[in-house]
């Protein structure tokens, strides 16, 4: 599975720009074909410009498709991402017509190329070449709408968290204003990044901090599993399934204090609800805002303080234990007594 960085997916040229480019090269090129005999230099300069224009519109073209991750290869989580931000299929569809529109390139300047052979005469030469052109930079025209589909996609992908699979994820909920957020920022080397959640129309925050040279991500839920389910629409039942997905840990936040103005009768039965929709998940439950006068303590609860930094590190720890990414080994990797030496099959006689 790959990281999808949406911040280093390029800006896309639009057709003319592709063609200006295309055809300055080409005239570029064929400048350099050095042969005495007329025939022969037409012929090489008009085919050089074939090959090279089609070579520069289909790289140019299939360079960026690269660029863009495939849809398979992402997490659920980033697949959720795509699909509610500018949809899945659309995505699929507008890539693979800038992949087919290669092809048809391609496709064209080999075709014209071969005909080319068979030509006898100059002009001949240059009317192919000038046939070429024309199909080049109609298939591009075909491609127009498409070009400006993932222009405005990547803007929108731009925006969106890049939340690495590979390395652990800590989902950071509970009910609204509880220190969610001050909670990322006060356990993160760095200033947090601020990124948009298609699924709702807050902004997330995403942190991390490292330990033992592993990266441990914290992302915040705003909007998503902080209200009761019944207020849920099927596009936030999808992003919590990814989060479910992506998510090794829970922090559920109850604020006792109730500064955040959710009474803690609520925030109770929200975290009753959160822990069955992350049901196999591993989950701890923190007091928050310790510094201020609470109604009650919360049995089990880690008492932490964002403002006074009080029990961060506690936290910390115990959030690197219950995630225990150490846990999975190298798979390759022998038990300690397995026998080194080995006496094999050679060394018997069968006979
Ligand atoms: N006293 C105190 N206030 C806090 C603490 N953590 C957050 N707050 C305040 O609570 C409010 C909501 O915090 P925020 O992190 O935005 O909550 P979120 O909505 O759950 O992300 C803000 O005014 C914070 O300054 C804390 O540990 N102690
Ligand atoms: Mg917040």
């Amino acid at each position: 599975m790959v990281t999808a960085e949406w911040r280093r997916i390029p800006t896309v040229l639009l057709p003319q720009e592709i063609i200006d480019k295309a055809f300055r090269r080409a005239s570029k090129l064929s400048g350099l074909v050095d042969d005495p005999d007329k025939y022969h230099r037409v012929r090489k300069q008009m085919n050089r410009m074939v090959q090279s224009a089609s070579d520069t519109i289909a790289t140019t073209l299939l360079d960026w498709v690269d660029r863009w991750p495939s849809l398979n290869s992402l997490s659920v989580f980033d697949q959720a991402l795509i699909d509610a931000s500018v949809g899945a299929d659309e995505y699929r569809r507008n890539l693979g017509a800038i992949q087919w529109g290669a092809q048809q390139i391609r496709k064209i300047g080999g075709r014209i190329q071969s005909e080319m052979l068979r030509i006898r005469d100059i002009d001949g030469f240059h009317v192919s070449r000038r046939a070429a052109y024309g199909r080049f930079a109609s298939v591009l025209e075909q491609l127009s709408q498409e070009l400006e589909w993932l222009n405005n996609a990547r803007d929108v992908l731009r925006e969106l968290p890049s939340i690495d699979p590979g390395d652990p994820c800590i989902v950071v909920a509970g009910a609204p204003n509880v220190g969610k957020s001050a909670l990322i920022s006060a356990l993160s080397s760095g200033e947090p990044e601020v990124a948009a959640y298609p699924f709702t129309t807050k902004r997330l925050h995403l942190g991390h901090f490292n330990h033992r040279r592993r990266k441990y991500q914290m992302v915040d839920t705003p909007g998503l599993l902080d209200r009761p389910n019944t207020k849920r629409n099927q596009i936030e039942m999808q992003a919590i399934a990814a989060l479910e997905n992506i998510g090794d840990l829970v922090l559920f936040l109850v604020d006792p204090s109730e500064s955040g103005g959710t009474p803690l009768r609520d925030q109770l039965n929200l975290l009753e609800e959160v822990e069955s929709l992350m049901s196999a998940k591993k989950m701890i439950v923190l007091h928050s805002k310790s510094d201020l006068p609470s109604k009650r303590d919360i049995p089990g609860a880690i008492k932490v303080s964002s403002i006074e930094s009080d029990g961060l590190e506690d936290l910390r720890a115990r959030t690197i234990k219950m995630i225990d990414a150490d846990a999975v080994g190298d798979p390759l990797e022998l038990p300690d007594d397995w026998p080194r030496q080995f006496t094999g099959v050679e060394e018997e006689s069968f006979d």
